[in-house]
């Protein structure tokens, strides 16, 4: 940590005299103020190979003083494009940092929008570059040494992003340069295969792709710019009554793929590589993070951030830092999670998601002032203290914060949290028969032996379980990651399992999974497992869920068919939760084979289903075994302050 310490007072040195001269009156901020007080400067920055990626750079007119930077790197533009149009900064995003006199810099990453070059999705980290070979790490890098070079800062970079800017930031602490201080990696877009964006286990994320492709290949370049195309020019962009009934009717991917047309990239890759090979894990960049370490000239600090309703990157969040901490142990890393959807944590009204309040601690104000900036600040200009936390975790039941001064372990035994030594047991939850959920801490029925040891449900691809209760929407609707499951616990293909009312709370901080016995009378079938807090009004809230595509149950690279009507094990994990179930409430657990559109449908035939027809499509008779030799339990980390 002495190395730190010293990095950081090079950046305290050259800033301490900055406070003087830039304070400012707390509510003096505003758009007039920042563009009073600061400049724009566009400009095209050479990397190694002499590619020049356009840079928009806003530094304030003090130059008595040397100013931290904060960097962040896009593949969405850095509009407004020209020296003369000043970005109307967030208040909640930029206030802080425009108030302490940062320079703000924006980029276009490589091959989009106004930078030059060829883009390439998620593209690679290349371990040990030689000459102009180049990667987001390398021109993060250069970029810094342009920046130090031609700005009048205190030789101390920040990057920051959400989603894919998230995946930029990683991409920047890969960079080692010795500039890179700080870096957060925002609901990092991190593992299309996993669980984000693209698939969930292989389940393709239908509407998401299908609406996000296009518009990102096309739209969002420099032709929209300037001027040349407009946001219609998309043959996704079709007029929607309501995505469901639309994509229902639209049928097989296949038919998908011809409306999408042949030239969109990333999907044409997606549907080329199926299943988790080489591809795939070549553009994962938890792959590489064990080159945080390679450096004894650079050491950035990392806060991770994410929502744990974040319908597009959860698991992005979690395995950053899961990795981070694992493979590269000298690497300062810090993990915030609260209950927030998608990047909401930088926009107003962050504490809402749908018609749940999760109280003024989940505000955005209270991240900003009391998370990032403290963070930036110390590690940028030695302001405050380290961080006295390796991880703030919300728990979605209390509607409070946890300070874990270790840091985010789902594996450990005991762990202290806001200054108590909390213990961990690992708890089955037993599905049961007429729909019981029981475990050594709930009620269990007694054990009158069935002669039917499961219940099953017809799953029929013309009539697929809906992601989401409400009707219609557009597109997806990200209040589905906490929205009322009672549109769904009705339906006869859905499995309902829940405990009887909780006599005292019961807390759950870490990974649930699946430990199911199940069996389909087909090859091949989806299984969605939903874990739902069951309020005194009724209320299904859906904390945590997960899709596992059957034929991946075993392998996510090699896919195998089931065995009709075969009792078979399926396995697998769920996002952490910080959740406290209150007195009163019961947990509840569904089961079902379908969350459409938000995934595609699964034709319950194995084969490649990118590519199979209409006709392959076929009801899939399923059993969720319960009892007998074939018992079902969902295991949930339950915590308990000693
Ligand atoms: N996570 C978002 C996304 C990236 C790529 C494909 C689809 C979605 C995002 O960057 O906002």
């Amino acid at each position: 940590m002495t190395r730190i310490l010293l990095l950081i007072s090079l950046c305290f040195a050259s800033f301490a005299h900055a406070q003087q001269s830039f304070v400012m009156e707390p509510d003096s901020i505003n758009q007039q103020w920042i563009e009073r007080n600061y400049t724009k400067r566009e400009v095209m920055i050479p990397m190694r190979d002499g590619v020049r990626l356009f840079t928009a750079i806003y530094e304030p007119r003090d130059r008595s003083v040397r100013h931290p930077i904060l960097m962040s790197r896009d593949c969405y533009g850095c509009a407004p494009y020209g020296e003369d149009r000043f970005m109307r900064f967030s208040r909640i995003g930029y206030y802080e940092y425009l108030r302490s006199g940062y320079i703000i810099v924006f980029q276009d990453v490589r091959g989009k929008n106004m930078s030059e070059g060829r883009f390439e999705d998620i593209r690679p980290y290349i371990p040990n570059k030689k000459g102009k070979q180049t990667d987001e790490a390398s021109d993060t890098y250069d970029t810094a040494e342009w920046l130090i070079r031609n700005t009048h800062s205190n030789e101390c970079i920040g990057v920051h992003g959400i989603s894919y800017p998230g995946f930029y930031s990683t991409m920047a602490a890969l960079s080692l340069h010795p500039a890179v201080k700080a870096v957060s990696p925002q609901a990092p877009v991190t593992d299309w295969f996993r669980g984000d964006d693209d698939h969930h286990n292989g389940a393709l994320c239908l509407v998401d792709m299908f609406d996000f492709e296009y518009w990102f290949q096309y739209i969002n370049s420099r032709d929209f710019w300037e001027g040349r195309i407009g946001r219609s020019n998309s043959p996704t962009d079709i007029v929607r009554r309501d995505v469901y009934t639309d994509f229902l009717e639209m049928g097989a991917v296949r038919n998908f793929s011809a409306i999408m047309g042949d030239s969109v990239e990333m999907w044409n890759l997606t549907l080329s590589h199926p299943n988790l090979d080489e591809y795939w894990e070549t553009h994962t960049v938890t792959n590489y993070v064990q080159y945080l370490s390679s450096s004894k000239k650079a050491n950035p600090a990392v806060m991770v951030v994410g929502g744990l309703f974040d319908a597009e990157d959860c698991f992005g969040a979690f395995d950053t830092y899961k990795k981070i901490r694992a493979k590269s142990p000298k690497t300062p890393v810090y993990l915030v999670e609260g209950p927030w959807s998608h990047g909401a944590w930088r926009y107003t009204g962050a504490s809402r998601l749908g018609d749940v309040d999760y109280g003024d601690q989940a505000a955005e104000s209270v991240y900003m002032l009391q998370m990032e900036y403290p963070f930036f600040a110390y590690y940028l200009e030695g302001k405050g203290s380290e961080p006295e936390y390796g991880a703030r975790m919300f728990d979605t039941g209390s509607l409070m914060w946890y300070n874990l001064p270790d840091g985010w372990d789902a594996t450990a035994s005991s762990f202290t949290a806001n200054g108590r030594t909390m213990q961990r047991t690992r708890i089955a939850f037993q599905l049961g028969e007429q729909g019981a959920l029981c475990s050594d801490i709930t009620y269990c029925p007694k054990n009158e032996s069935q002669p039917i040891p499961y219940i099953s449900y017809v799953s029929d691809p013309s009539r697929p379980v809906p992601y989401i209760g409400s009707r219609p929407h557009g597109g997806r609707d990200a209040t589905y990651m906490n929205a009322d499951q009672r549109y769904a616990s009705w339906r006869t293909d859905v499995a309902v399992f829940q405990s009887n009312e909780l006599a005292q709370p019961i807390t759950v901080m870490g990974t649930p999974e699946v430990d199911f016995t199940v069996s389909t009378s087909t090859t091949d079938a989806d299984f969605i497992v939903k874990v739902i807090d069951v309020d005194e009004e009724g209320r299904q809230n859906l904390i945590r869920w997960e899709m596992m595509r059957g034929k991946y149950r075993n392998s996510l690279s090699h896919p195998e068919p089931f065995e009709p009507n075969r009792p078979t094990a399926l396995r697998f994990k769920l996002n952490d939760m910080i959740h406290t179930f209150q007195a009163g409430h019961r947990i509840m657990v569904q089961v079902q084979s379908s969350m459409f559109p938000l995934f595609d449908r699964n034709p319950q035939r194995f084969c490649d289903i990118y590519h199979c027809l209409d006709s392959d499509f076929q009801p899939a008779t399923i059993r969720i075994y319960h009892s007998g030799e074939h018992p079902s339990r969902l295991w949930l980390p339950v915590v308990t302050a000693l």
